[in-house]
């Protein structure tokens, strides 16, 4: 009886070695990199493409493991996101920031646990830049340029603008620098007014519902300038709703930021007038970062994407169809 029992044992002991080489065997050799990303949320369809962007760049790539928390727009689970980054002991974190303040504390933190930092698309107002690696994303300045300049030719000097002003999330870059290029420009044309300013928070609901309010009491406008595509169309929907006209021959010209596909077929089609581009589109050049990085190469404080507007004129079918965003 001992005998058999002690049989039993080395069999069960040889087992469970062949069980634990067994798994040691289906280990990867190299781990993961590990990168723990804070999105803003999915308010749009820019945030859509971001997402997927980002996603995809490094989804199938056995080299990285991108581990993607969704903030909803709220900063305060951003934060979360960021402290339960530091805990789990990712090696890389990219942030999406949802406003420009507030980032000093948890970058601090990020920092002191030796995790670097890549901050994407919006920026943070820190006053230690080496609290982060790089900063990748549009130029919002650049893109409200871009916008008013378009309008500076529409307008003659003997004619009103009545500028309906739609504004995203308040702090964001996105929102402060589209709104900063309105405002300097309404500030050097005396001929321009901004009659209201309505919040949106880049979202399509938000928007037609505000200015579905609006238009109750107010349709003298004839520029609708919207921070960006979706709040446009739930605008459009208002104004259609209140029996106003716009895009081309229309009552408004309506200025839109993003270009997204369905955006750039209504400009395509005569209902929005002008699309600014903003590009949503740079997974791959962030993951090129991080390989640089990671090679111990230096990489630019600032990274841009390429962009540019466009009116109807710019806009063929095939162009539209061939839109990824
Ligand atoms: O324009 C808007 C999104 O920060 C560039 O955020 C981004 C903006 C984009 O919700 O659609």
């Amino acid at each position: 009886m001992k005998r058999f029992f002690s049989i039993l044992l080395s069999l069960t002991m040889l087992l469970g070695m062949a069980g634990c080489s067994g798994a040691r065997a289906t280990e990867p050799v190299n781990k993961a990199f590990v990168i723990g990303f804070s999105q803003v949320g999915s308010e749009s369809d820019w945030r859509v493409a971001n997402t997927k962007s980002m996603t995809s760049a490094f989804e199938n790539d056995p080299e990285y493991d991108l581990v993607m928390e969704n903030a909803r727009q709220e900063q305060e689970n951003q934060f979360t996101a960021v402290r339960k980054f530091i805990l789990e002991g990712v090696d890389f974190i990219i942030i999406a920031p949802t406003v420009e303040e507030g980032w000093e504390t948890v970058l601090t933190e990020i920092k002191d646990a030796g995790i670097p930092v890549i901050i994407m698309d919006r920026s943070v107002a820190v006053e230690d830049d080496s609290l982060y690696l790089t900063n990748i994303g549009s130029d919002f300045l650049r893109q409200g340029k871009l916008a008013v300049e378009w309008l500076n030719g529409e307008i003659p000097s003997d004619k009103q603008a009545k500028i309906l002003h739609l504004q995203g999330t308040i702090g964001a870059t996105a929102q402060i620098q589209r709104t900063k290029a309105l405002e300097d420009a309404v500030a050097t044309h005396s001929n321009w007014e901004i009659t209201s300013q309505l919040y949106g928070d880049f979202t399509e609901a938000k928007a037609y519902e505000v200015m579905t309010e609006y238009l109750k009491t107010n349709k003298d406008i004839n520029v609708l300038y919207s921070e960006n595509d979706n709040m446009t169309f739930g605008a459009m929907r208002a104004l259609d709703e209140a029996g106003i006209t716009y895009g081309n021959g229309g009552q408004v010209k309506i200025i839109t930021f993003d270009a997204t596909k369905e955006a750039l077929q209504y400009c395509h089609d005569g209902r929005i007038d002008l699309c600014v581009e903003c590009n949503p589109l740079f997974g791959t050049t962030v993951k090129d970062l991080i390989k640089k990085y990671r090679n111990g190469e230096t990489i630019p404080k600032h990274v841009y994407v390429d962009e540019t507007a466009y009116t109807t004129k710019e806009i063929t079918q095939e162009f539209v169809n061939s839109r990824e965003y």
